[in-house]
């Protein structure tokens, strides 16, 4: 993996570059759709590349792990060739998944026990295994395995727990440095910040995170229900120590608003399921704002979902049809919703690039968040 930093906003500390895998070039910031299962819920392959834009998405370990297992995903040569999308996909590592949703999860040095959420079945994942599996599932960027602790968190609960997540970074290292990419192209593995709110815990993470000199560094452990100034303000913070020449992935954040916020504060790479989940529920993001298709409003608006930010769907598709569709429970209402969200969400760090290399960056987000976050 390479990353080129273009330019810093002479207004901010937002930042434009590429990042280039053996499976494209990825233009930051970045937003990542999410497809856990290896799929991005209620999107085919041809859509996320030719009307969303998708330049990289995202993968589960535990999920994959669980089914339809890696002896299927490694007959198929990889996750790329299983699921038909060629452009970089990142996979998680399991270490918030396993946390959310498997039952009677047991966490100790080795690594944790847990029930698939599925059958009950019990599963150990290792900061080793881990290494293996992502290997084996064959994503460009693969996670470390971390333990993200829950908010509010006392203080002793989130040192062992960041602690525990540097001791097993460790161990990551050591098995993928020591083993290789199983399908002919390379892969690269990214640490893990932790510490919750705590501000000397977060430096602390970051400096030891840093220190490793992987090819880029994530910040987890927020967006879990912390205030959101508190999710800014760890995010400068660690933004402020992380190298400047690697790419910064801040994982599971955010809304159109937290996306613009952290971009201000030097994150380069987000995902989040907001887009693809809200939109099976009805709640469209659009450049004029948000729409809520239960609304009765929308009932004989004609008017296409969002004719400014290009592709079919936001042009084509109206209003009043979605409304329609998503009122009456139709299939094609979901895949319609999400198209356009992801559409939305890929358009506006395009337009964030654009403004970070034009140099007026903060003045553009300022206007932005307030406009694309309205309520309509
Ligand atoms: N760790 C991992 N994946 C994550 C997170 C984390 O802390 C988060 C936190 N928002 C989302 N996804 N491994």
């Amino acid at each position: 993996m390479k990353f080129e930093l273009q330019a810093t906003d002479i207004q901010s500390k937002a930042r434009a570059g590429i990042i280039t895998t053996d499976h494209g070039t990825i233009q930051t910031p970045i937003f990542m759709p999410v497809g856990t299962v290896g799929t991005v819920k209620a999107v085919h392959q041809r859509e996320l590349e030719q009307d969303i834009k998708a330049q990289i998405i995202l993968g589960n370990t535990y999920h994959l792990y669980l089914r339809p297992k890696l002896d299927i995903i490694e007959k198929a040569g990889g996750l790329h060739k299983f699921n038909g999308w060629s452009r970089s996909i990142l996979t998680d590592s399991g270490g918030y998944q396993v946390y959310s949703l498997a039952a009677n999860r047991k966490i100790k040095e080795e690594g944790v026990i847990f029930q698939s959420h599925i059958d009950g079945s019990k599963h150990l994942f290792t900061p080793e295994n881990v290494m293996d599996i992502q290997r084996t599932i064959g994503a460009d960027i693969i996670m470390a395995f971390d333990e993200c602790p829950p908010y509010p968190c006392e203080y002793q609960y989130a040192k062992n727990s960041m602690e525990l997540t540097h001791r097993w970074l460790r161990r990551c290292c050591e098995r993928f440095d020591s083993t290789e990419g199983k399908y002919g192209y390379s892969q690269t593995l990214f640490p893990i910040i932790q510490g919750s709110t705590f501000k000397d815990l977060r430096v602390q993470s970051a400096e030891t995170i840093a220190s490793f000199e992987r090819e880029g560094n994530a910040i987890g452990g927020l967006s879990v229900g912390e205030p959101v100034e508190e999710m800014y303000a760890m995010t400068e913070l660690v933004c402020d120590i992380l190298p400047k020449d690697k790419p910064r992935y801040l994982m599971g954040v955010g809304t159109p608003a937290n996306i613009l916020e952290a971009i201000t504060l030097g994150v380069d790479m987000f995902d989040c399921v907001m887009p693809t989940r809200n939109a099976r529920n009805g709640m469209i993001f659009t450049s004029q704002g948000i729409l809520n298709m239960k609304n009765e409003k929308w009932k004989d608006d004609l008017s296409p979902l969002d004719p400014t930010i290009g592709g079919y769907v936001s042009t084509f598709y109206s209003k009043a049809y979605l409304r329609h569709l998503i009122v009456s429970g139709e299939l094609l209402g979901g895949q319609i919703a999400s198209i356009q969200n992801l559409t939305f969400y890929l358009w506006l760090v395009r337009q964030a690039r654009e403004h970070i290399l034009a140099g007026d960056y903060r003045t553009w987000k300022d206007y932005m968040v307030k406009q694309v976050m309205q309520r309509l």
